[in-house]
């Protein structure tokens, strides 16, 4: 008997044949409140296109697909069918020095989606792991190109980029920085771009803040730019509470780094395969980066895969050099796994069959965006923010209490059968790409709800 479930729950997964976990005590959880869990834990247990079904059988609509990556919606006959079928075929193959076809299917297939000139693809296992790969791939690509000296690497504030060392060192969350001590060295932040005095209840990008990427040239200034490799930032950032980039800003960053022989990297780990209406914001915002990083969206979240997609011009920088030896001493033992590669397969056709990675820019964007827009006015709300099928609303925080508003929006949510995210004081929704006006409703309604209930 687990005394941390309540008896109600237990009965409810009985009769509907689940079988409960005998301890709640040795599973860590991961960016949770684990003793606040445990104490009332919220199970899921099933998921079929919009919903979850949780361990009480109550079914849930999913506002933020999974955890911003199920864009297809779940359970996807083709991405199950494909993971099975790979799991009886053949379970694994070493990807150094060996490799099975699927690893190169996949990869022409989403060098087929990114932008023009950016034809190589290396697979990582997840978001982290991309976004290290993409840093290392930039420091290397400077020195096989003799300008070894070009190292530090520049993030954002507020940034999210993964929480290995690379990730935390040019991310901008300090909650997700502080307790780790020095990271790496040689690191610098651009200022955000948050700006509500100017930018609050923007619908789509921003006005204002252009020259928030001015803030680059500083930094050229203070270190020189035959020291700097890489400036990474995510299009919009999603962690931090959704942030869309102000009109102009992405395009000036594209032209500073390029005069200076920076390397600009898109992490496009949520905002890659479809979020903004495009297979990459890269596309959407019209500057190409010279590296993408995506995960999530890229199988579907059905199977671990993250991917670092890069302009030929660097790839090729490696290929000198005795072609007997490793060019680029990197990789994964999972790198290109065949079951991810199954889904991320899978996961292609589902979106092509049913147009999801431009869907987001049409019709039901427009509804989205005018719904979210429509709870400005609502108690506590300071701001709304929303591209394509993302949004954002910003709360007042409660008094010397940051976040605790929003979480209990989100736990009201939840008792409501609504799943969304919230980061500090925003909610952040990223509804699977299949979302139609009725739960667009349903999410909205919810919310609403939740609001005008909250302390
Ligand atoms: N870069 C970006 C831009 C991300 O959004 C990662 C890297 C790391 O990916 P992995 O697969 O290592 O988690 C992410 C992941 C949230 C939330 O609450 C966001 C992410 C992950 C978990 C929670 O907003 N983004
Ligand atoms: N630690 C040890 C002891 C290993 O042998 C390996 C891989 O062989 C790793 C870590 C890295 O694991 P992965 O390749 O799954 O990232």
């Amino acid at each position: 008997m687990n005394k941390a479930l309540d008896p109600a729950l237990m009965q409810a997964a009985e009769a509907t044949g689940t079988r409960l976990p005998v301890s709640l005590d040795a599973y860590w959880m991961p960016f949770t409140a684990n003793r606040q869990f445990k104490q009332a834990p919220r199970l899921l247990t099933s998921a079929s296109g919009m919903h979850y079904r949780d361990v009480g059988g109550r079914e849930i609509l999913d506002g933020v697909a999974g955890l911003w990556c199920v864009n297809a919606g779940h359970g996807r006959p083709k991405i199950t069918a494909a993971i099975q079928q790979q799991a009886a075929e053949m379970d694994f193959a070493p990807p150094f020095q060996m490799a099975h076809p699927k690893a190169f299917v996949l990869a022409d297939r989403v060098a087929q989606l990114a932008p023009a000139g950016l034809g190589k693809v290396f697979f990582a296992n997840s978001g982290s792991e991309a976004v290290d790969t993409a840093l290392k791939i930039a420091l290397a690509y400077h020195r096989v190109r003799g300008e070894g000296t070009r190292t530090r690497l520049i993030g954002r504030e507020r940034g999210y980029h993964g929480v290995n060392f690379g990730g935390i060192s040019v991310g901008g969350l300090v909650g997700n920085r502080k307790t780790f001590g020095l990271a790496i060295a040689g690191v610098d932040h651009l200022r955000h771009t948050h700006d509500p005095a100017r930018n609050a209840y923007s619908r789509g990008q921003p006005a204002h803040g252009a020259e928030f990427a001015e803030h680059l040239e500083q930094l050229v200034a203070l270190h020189d730019a035959s020291n700097i490799a890489a400036v990474i930032v995510e299009p919009i950032a999603g962690s931090t509470g959704v942030l869309v980039p102000p009109a102009g800003y992405l395009q000036k960053l594209r032209e500073l780094c390029t005069r200076h022989g920076i390397l600009l990297i898109f992490d496009e780990v949520i905002t890659g395969f479809g979020r903004t209406g495009q297979p990459f914001a890269a596309q959407t915002f019209g500057v190409t980066p010279d590296l993408i990083t995506c995960a999530k969206g890229l199988t579907n979240g059905a199977a671990p895969m993250g991917a670092v997609i890069v302009k030929d011009e660097i790839h090729d920088a490696f290929m000198t050099g005795p072609e007997h030896l490793i060019e680029f001493a990197h990789g994964y033992t999972y790198s290109a796994h065949p079951l991810a590669c199954a889904a991320g397969l899978g996961t292609l056709d589902t979106y092509a069959d049913d147009g999801l990675l431009t869907r987001a820019g049409g019709e039901i964007g427009a509804y989205f965006a005018d719904a979210l827009h429509a709870l400005k006015g609502e108690p506590h709300v300071i701001d709304v923010r929303n591209f394509g099928l993302v949004g954002g609303i910003e709360l007042a925080p409660i008094a010397g209490e940051p976040a605790k508003r929003a979480f209990s929006v989100f736990l009201d949510c939840w008792e409501q059968g609504v799943l969304i995210r919230t980061t500090g004081d925003t909610i952040a929704l990223s509804p699977p790409l299949i979302i139609e006006r009725c739960h667009i409703d349903r999410l909205v309604e919810t919310i609403r709800t939740a609001l005008r209930r909250a302390a």
